[in-house]
């Protein structure tokens, strides 16, 4: 495929595979965190386990005097405190996030960052001021396109230091479909410092990069935005100088919750034979679920499994589960989510450079244990 070591942005570097881990990448995966699979029981995930990830340092932020300023193209320039912005009607949704680069460790070759394996993901409720009823307190400007976020934090990326800043369409911004959320609160509780305290940006459906934490600038903009974090990081690209698309809304994709419990020596499950209830959660960011499959002979036959209703969520994910006779030896299982829009996901590896929307089918390796032997 001619995919060579290149010295480049983190985000475009390819792994060399008989290096292992780099430094670098052990830096970023000491400092964020997944989500312990196990942990998909709860339909919101419970503080402490929802996954994080930070770019650079988590910035300190002091929520009294904590300053949201909404400037740019707009005819009333706006600044606006917390307690200012929990004046205002609150809208509390619940929304499944995953971070783009979800399933990048398992690529071949292998991109250098975050390396997360299928973790990377997390449901809570947030509790916020839709953007748009800000937006049209402002009043936009004929010739907006893009409204520009900005985090507190930043980092120098290709020699030049910037903050985290990134851009949604106008209409995305202003829509109530999904509804785009400066929010306060996270599970009914003010955000904790990693997930953006005091303010951050919650854009349902969206992959994790869109959610800018630490809110404190947005720009309304008459000209597409272009810094780092959209046109040059977060896009599907093959080579590297080729322009690529941008990372936008959430690939349909299922996980199961680890069965059984784990066999540290051959990392793989362990269960007992006999019937062995499969669960898992499901969902997608581009249009819902409409069902989920399971496999249990490592994809060679798929029967459908039972999925819960959405229940009033649409952006959060959904349960699924599933009847298996397990026999001794081993097995692998794998689940796959379609959504209403007939996407599903592949069994070979969706690659790019970036290693984003990576929604090739889990598979998890099983020991069924035989009750006669006792090695
Ligand atoms: N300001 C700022 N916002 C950010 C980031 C960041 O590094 N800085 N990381 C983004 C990415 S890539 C993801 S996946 C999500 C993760 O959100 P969480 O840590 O609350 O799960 O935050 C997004 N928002
Ligand atoms: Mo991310």
């Amino acid at each position: 495929m001619g995919h060579r070591l290149e010295d480049m942005s983190a985000s475009a570097r390819l792994a060399d595979p008989d290096e292992g881990i780099s430094v670098q990448e052990l830096a970023l995966a000491a400092r964020n965190h997944g989500l312990p699979l196990e942990a998909m029981r709860y339909e919101v995930t419970p503080p402490g386990l929802h996954y994080v990830l930070t770019h650079y340092d988590i910035p300190y932020a002091d929520e009294a005097s904590w300053r949201l300023v909404l400037d740019g193209r707009v005819r009333r320039r706006l600044s606006l405190g917390v307690d200012e912005l929990k004046a205002y009607p609150a809208v509390r949704q619940r929304v499944t996030m995953e971070c783009a680069g979800n399933g990048r460790a398992l690529l071949t070759p292998r991109p250098v960052s975050q390396p997360w394996l299928v973790e990377a993901v997390g449901t809570a409720e947030w509790t916020g001021v839709p953007l748009r009823v800000l937006l049209a307190e402002a009043g936009v400007e004929e010739d907006a396109v893009d409204v520009v976020f900005t985090g507190a934090d930043h980092g120098v990326e290709r020699g030049v230091e910037q903050d985290y800043r990134r851009a949604l369409p106008l209409d995305v911004a202003r829509g109530e479909e999904p509804e785009v959320l400066v929010a306060y609160a996270m599970n009914g509780a003010p955000l904790p410092p990693q997930h953006g305290h005091p303010l951050r940006l919650v854009v349902p459906g969206w992959y994790g990069m869109a959610h800018v934490k630490w809110l404190h600038d947005i720009t309304v903009s008459g000209t597409p935005f272009n810094g780092f974090q959209q046109a040059v990081a977060y896009r599907l690209r093959q080579d590297a100088d080729d322009e690529g698309e941008p990372v936008t809304r959430i690939a349909p994709r299922a996980l199961l919750i680890p069965p059984g419990f784990p066999d540290f020596m051959s990392r793989t499950r362990a269960v007992r034979p006999g019937a062995v209830t499969l669960e898992g959660r499901a969902w997608s960011g581009r249009a819902p679920v409409t069902g989920v499959e399971v496999s249990t002979d490592d994809g060679r036959s798929w029967s459908p499994a039972e999925l819960d209703g959405a229940d009033g969520h649409r952006w959060a994910w959904r349960g699924w589960r599933c009847s298996w006779t397990a026999t001794p030896g081993h097995h692998v299982l794998s689940a796959r989510a379609t959504d209403a829009e007939g996407r599903s996901q592949p069994l070979d590896q969706p690659w790019n450079r970036g290693g984003f929307e990576n929604n090739l089918v889990q598979r998890v390796p099983v020991v069924c244990l035989d009750p006669e032997d006792h090695g």
